[in-house]
């Protein structure tokens, strides 16, 4: 297709004040939804204003495709196996900088912009911190005008739907797509095959040279779902490209043909199943031949969809990296390695260096965690059966591999079997992170303590072997969800003091630093969080029925159940001043509401418990008069992003309490600061920065470090001993055990117990706890004079400048994908004039 320059793009030019908006949504309410508008009903509304949007955003896309195309900027792909948007509305109305006019024009229409957005399913594509970054840094892509593009599955069913039922998680199925999605693009036209299984066979090319060929496959086509993604108020918006699986329509034929309709039917269902369902787990590998499947087909299509764009515009293959930059999210894209490599050799005939070559030069990888269970492997076997021509590539790759070894080390032949990319025993198994490393130019921990653990700890030969590969870039968030949008209240006060420039250089907020020592901003920042608390108090009454004080403390910790987060040690205090309260309630000061959120994978039996326990005590603790009413205990089902949004802009403490060395970075801890909550957390993840930022006196820092975690760990640790030594934590111990909040069920909670003190405490809660109930109390203390708490909670926020998403972009396009961001766009809603140059 000839190129289309930019400047002869006739954008539709819808225009973004009230009238137009009013009209397009009525006009969408009736042409594509098919209902009268009259009488206005929410749910289509809801829809014909998402269609609305919508429109708004494809002329800037179109737009920005063409820029892309005419300046032959280099691009990054950032290919993850989960997103996590959460809802659209409100993002792309506050980036597309049409807050005010679809807040009139609703209510024009008798509705209220906030209840309309509830009416949105959130998209949940992702398990946690991994699919929640990838979508923070979709944002700050679009903001900084990067020519990036997002690549992923559109799995029909996102992370289950978590319910309680007497206090147990209960899974049910996410059926986000159930009532359409208008923000998606789908695009049934087009289509790509990807295969699998078969064998491969060598034959001689008409040089006479052995090539190889991939054949007797089963073939799957993908169909790419497009979700467009603004910047912030600049003209620019990007695409995130789902795949969704489609049988593939020659296959049916044959079935149908030979009168098997049946057949072709359930044949169809079974190729459809590979982006049915997000895999609920988000540390544990479980090794399944559909995950597999899974990450194969998108990274198939996705790369047959990255050639199709480029091959023509390049003179030779060499040349390919200075145009593409492709970012592997995590291992679970690495097969891209291979298949890249199968292109390169198979299809366009390479020989195999040259094709290494450029390989390496276009991969980068981020690693995000060191949890050595997290680490994606898979069995030869299952590797060679799926995806046959892709094992023999990565034998190839590790016989390269290992020769270099053999160089860089000689006579270490320890060596070849620790960091060969296959390991033998006890069954041959594919490292997809040694693959990652290998065929990389970069790999990244995402903070600075987790990158120095992978260099120290898990990667250090490949330290000595690449020297300057394994770097890192601290997790960032996008200032834009997390503050703009999910705090209006704090948004709005900032703003009046220092303008709407923090919006897009977070930095900016330090110019609130003299405003700390005014009392009348301080009292004014105090207002916002009053208000926040007392949305969610209001939120927390709907959905519970549970009443609470708004001037208690909001203590928070909101994130996946997981025995390193440790919500086990938070519960463990919580009980522990609960007894405190039980023998004398004016021994405690300040009044507190624990909030709990968080889902466990569903095969995660451990954390699972933990979840029941909490919901155990909680009942006992809420229902118990004699305590004054200063405990109370809310765990919030189903946490997802548009609760997080509700909930952190109202937290006054931020628990962050992993075991040190554990939590790569968190980002969850940045969204809290941000919003001013005071954080008590371990000297672990991007927590450490937080406290270089915010400074140590602004922060309530607890517990073992990472090196004394290791070296306790070494040296053996017994928990017996500080069971013996407090006897509030050995109170609290023996009230499970005697199953004061179970006694319908006896007996429950004494597999926790037993890990905590026959199993060795590999967590180190009892090790910790000491030091946290201290620093709790140290919180109460702060709380009371609640002037000095507002100014921490000030200088928290306005130091979170290096934990904008924008800056983390930023490091990845300088540092590692060597792209340029494009220049401001003149597209802003008006159109450019005919021959005008953008
Ligand atoms: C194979 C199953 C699986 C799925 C997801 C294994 C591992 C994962 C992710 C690595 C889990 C995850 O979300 N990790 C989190 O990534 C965040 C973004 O970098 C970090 O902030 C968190 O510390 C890290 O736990």
């Amino acid at each position: 297709m000839p190129s289309r320059p930019v400047s002869t793009y006739k954008p539709l030019c819808q225009s973004d004040d009230k009238d137009s908006l009013k009209n397009d949504i009525q006009r969408h309410v009736i042409s594509s939804l098919g209902n009268d508008y009259d009488p206005p009903r929410p749910y289509p509304y809801y829809k014909a204003l998402a269609y609305a949007v919508r429109d708004r955003m494809v002329d800037r896309w179109i737009y920005t495709q063409r820029r892309y195309h005419e300046s032959k900027a280099k691009r990054v792909y950032y290919l993850s196996l989960e997103f996590l948007p959460g809802r659209f509305l409100k993002n792309n109305i506050y980036n597309l900088n049409m807050d005010q006019c679809s807040r009139q024009a609703v209510a024009e229409f008798g509705f209220d912009l906030e209840d309309l957005s509830e009416l949105e399913w959130d998209a949940g594509l992702g398990n946690g911190g991994l699919g929640r970054l990838a979508s923070c840094f979709l944002d700050s892509m679009a903001a900084l005008q990067i020519p990036g593009h997002g690549y992923g599955i559109r799995y029909d069913y996102g992370i289950f739907f978590q319910t309680l039922s007497n206090g147990h998680q209960i899974e049910k199925c996410d059926n986000w797509l159930r009532n359409g999605n208008p923000w998606e693009f789908e695009r049934p036209e087009n289509l790509y095959e990807v295969q699998f299984g078969g064998h491969t066979e060598a034959y001689q090319d008409e040089n006479g040279k052995t090539s190889f060929r991939w054949v007797g496959t089963d073939n799957i086509m993908a169909m790419a779902c497009d979700t467009l993604i603004p910047g912030y108020d600049n003209g620019h918006v990007i695409n995130m490209r789902l795949w969704a699986a489609k049988s593939s329509r020659e296959f049916n034929l044959e079935f149908f043909n030979m009168g098997n309709y049946v057949g072709a039917v359930e044949d169809r269902i079974h190729s459809e199943t590979i982006s049915k369902v997000l895999y609920p787990n988000d540390s544990v590998d479980q090794g399944r031949e559909l995950r597999l499947r899974q990450q194969y087909f998108f990274v198939s299509a996705t790369f047959q969809d990255i050639l199709r764009r480029h091959k023509k515009h390049i003179a030779c293959w060499s040349e390919f990296p200075d145009h593409v930059a492709v970012q592997l999210n995590d291992t679970h894209p690495s097969i891209a390695v291979a298949e890249f490599m199968r292109l390169l050799i198979d299809q366009e005939h390479l020989e195999w260096n040259e094709a290494w070559d450029v390989c390496v030069r276009t991969f980068a990888y981020t690693n995000h965690t060191l949890l050595p269970e997290a680490l994606e492997t898979w069995p030869a076997a299952l590797l060679g059966r799926v995806l046959p021509r892709h094992m023999e590539i990565i034998l190839e790759i590790n016989r390269h591999f290992l020769a270099k070894v053999r160089q860089h080390f000689p006579g270490r032949d320890d060596l070849l079997e620790k960091l060969s990319i296959i390991q033998e025993h006890p069954e041959r198994r594919v490292r997809m992170a040694h693959l990652a490393i290998v065929g990389s130019h970069t790999v990244n921990g995402v903070s600075a303590l987790h990158s120095r653990l992978l260099q120290e700890r898990v990667f250090p030969e490949f330290v000595e072997l690449f020297p300057g590969k394994i770097r890192n870039v601290t997790n960032g968030i996008t200032p834009r969800r997390w503050l703009l949008q999910a705090n209006p209240g704090l948004a709005a006060l900032i703003s009046q003091h220092i303008g709407t420039g923090w919006i897009t250089h977070l930095d900016e907020m330090k110019k609130l630093a003299p405003m700390v020592d005014d009392p009348a901003f301080r009292e004014a920042w105090r207002k916002v969080k009053k208000e926040n608390k007392q949305r969610l108090l209001r939120y927390v009454l709907r959905k519970t029925g549970i009443n609470i004080d708004e001037s208690s403390l909001f203590d928070v910790q909101v994130k996946r159940i997981h025995e390193y987060k440790r919500q086990l040690l938070n519960i463990i205090y919580v009980i522990s001043l609960y007894n405190r309260l039980r023998k004398d309630p004016s021994s405690v000061t300040v009044p507190r509401t624990v909030f709990f959120g968080g889902k466990a994978a569903p095969s995660y039996v451990a954390a699972k418990l933990v979840i029941k326990l909490i919901n155990s005590v909680a009942e006992v603790v809420n229902n118990d008069q004699s305590i004054d009413n200063k405990l109370k205990i809310i765990f919030l089902s189903n946490y997802c992003v548009s609760q997080a949004e509700k909930i952190i802009p109202a937290a006054d403490l931020s628990e962050q309490i992993s075991t040190a060395g554990m939590e790569a970075s968190g980002t969850g801890n940045m969204k809290f600061a941000l919003n001013g909550a005071l954080t008590i957390g371990t000297l672990d993840g991007a927590n450490v920065e937080i406290m270089e930022e915010v400074g140590r006196d602004n922060i309530f820092i607890f517990g073992l470090k990472a090196e004394e975690v290791a070296e306790k760990r070494r040296s053996g640790h017994n928990p017996w001993d500080c069971y013996h030594q407090n006897p509030a934590l050995r109170e609290t111990l023996d009230m499970i055990r005697d199953n004061f909040f179970n006694p319908e069920e006896p007996g429950i909670f004494q597999p926790l117990l037993h890990s905590l003190l026959e199993g060795g405490d590999h967590y180190m809660l009892l090790a910790d706890y000491a030091d946290y109930a201290a620093t709790q109390e140290a919180v109460d203390k702060l709380y009371l004079d609640q002037d000095e708490w507002t100014r921490r909670s000030i200088i928290n926020s306005i130091n979170m400048g290096k934990f904008s998403s924008d800056r983390s972009i930023g490091d990845y396009a300088r540092d590692i994908w060597k792209v340029e961001p494009l220049s401001r766009a003149d597209f802003n809603g008006n159109c450019p004039l005919p021959g005008e140059d953008a």
